[in-house]
């Protein structure tokens, strides 16, 4: 049996950290958090983009980190509002806003709006540095609709209005490792497993 691989997860969200302790499970994978995360100089998510954002993330990281480091910047993506709130999802109800805070944000900018207007999709781009280099790239996505009042108490974010249409159910009501098998974070975690076993 191969040592399992062992990496650090560069993210202050709980509900991200949540989701990546499941995806590893049962994988040749040792996935650590970042001991004393809070106390590293932070990283400024300040670009325009999910790739900019994951890669200076990642690479800020793993020059504070003797293992392999993973960072993603994720999002939820609205056609209708212009890309919005896009890679500002964090922050899309100003800096230190509640997830309640944003979904409640949202609703209001998209009030009006019906049908293919509230399509939208969650998007993450994860990058693997180690040492200052980027040494690979993931990305994928997951499309559904918004409705017009938060379901469900599991997930974190956006995850209460966002319905994925083939269960008709909102990430917020279904089990971790269900959304796990469909989300935009899952897909892309699943290249990255597929990269370390090659
Ligand atoms: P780190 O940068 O420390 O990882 P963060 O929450 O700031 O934590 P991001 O910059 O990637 O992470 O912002 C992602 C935001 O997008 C996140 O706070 C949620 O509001 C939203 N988001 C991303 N993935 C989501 C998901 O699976 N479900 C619901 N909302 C999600």
């Amino acid at each position: 049996m191969p040592s399992p691989v062992r990496l650090v997860v560069a993210s202050s969200n709980p509900g991200k950290l949540r989701e990546y302790q499941a995806l590893a499970a049962g994988h040749p994978i040792e996935l650590q958090l970042f001991p004393e995360f809070d106390s590293l100089p932070s990283f400024e998510e300040i670009y325009l983009t999910f790739a900019e954002n994951a890669a200076g993330k990642a690479l800020h990281y793993s020059r504070h980190s003797a293992l392999p480091v993973i960072a993603d910047d994720s999002g939820l993506v609205v056609p209708a509002l212009g890309g919005a709130p896009g890679p500002k999802s964090a922050r899309y109800a100003g800096a230190g806003a509640s997830d309640a805070e944003r979904v409640n944000k949202l609703l209001e900018e998209l009030r009006g709006k019906s049908g293919e207007e509230r399509r939208a999709r969650f998007v993450c781009i994860q990058v693997l540095a180690q040492a200052g280099k980027v040494v690979a790239v993931f990305s994928d996505f997951v499309e559904g609709m918004l409705l017009d009042a938060p379901r469900g108490a599991g997930g974190f974010g956006y995850d209460p209005l966002f319905l994925y249409e083939p269960l008709g159910k909102t990430f917020a009501e279904i089990p971790r490792e269900q959304k796990n098998q469909f989300s935009h974070r899952g897909k892309s975690f699943r290249k990255l497993l597929a990269f370390l076993a090659s």
